[in-house]
């Protein structure tokens, strides 16, 4: 049998992965006139609270390592209902990434913290976009907030 919610749904129909690459859990020290102060454990506090508020859950995740982002991307098989990604400087480089999400059967939303469009031109190109139904950026840490709003969305079509 599925595990359950309180609310009686299959577990997975509202669970919904968030996943960081590298260099996110340095967020707050790391450029904090390009990324800001908010570090990566407040974002996920608000993520947890705002995806109780919505009826979700989420399992909050990061790695510097990119085979261990291909890992937890392979268990989201069945075990999530949607991923929300930002891939760090994986996105810009990462064919193994793209090719773990597209084994994936549920939907992909893209997060950068920051405009990659108003960056680099190496920062303009994402492997992850290719199969993100929707890319946010440029929101700072809001943007995951923004993300869940649209994964709660795509989920109810
Ligand atoms: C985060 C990174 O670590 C960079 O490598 C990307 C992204 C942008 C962000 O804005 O969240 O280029």
């Amino acid at each position: 049998m599925q595990p359950t919610h309180e609310n009686g749904l299959p577990k997975q129909r509202h669970n919904i992965l968030i996943l960081n690459g590298p260099n996110l859990n340095m967020l707050g020290i790391r450029e904090p006139d390009v990324y800001g102060f908010k570090n990566l454990s407040a974002i996920a506090l608000e993520c947890g609270e705002y995806a109780g508020e919505l009826g979700c859950t989420v399992d909050f995740r990061q790695s510097n390592h990119e085979g261990e982002l291909v890992t937890i991307i392979q268990e989201a098989r069945g075990a999530c209902a949607g991923v929300i990604i930002n891939g760090g400087a994986y996105a810009h480089t990462s064919i193994a990434l793209l090719d773990a999400l597209k084994i994936l059967e549920v939907p992909i939303i893209e997060v950068h913290i920051t405009n990659t469009f108003k960056r680099e031109s190496f920062r303009h190109h994402s492997y992850i976009s290719e199969v993100a139904r929707g890319v946010i950026c440029g929101f700072g840490g809001h943007g995951y907030i923004l993300a869940l709003d649209a994964m709660r969305a795509l989920l109810e079509e």
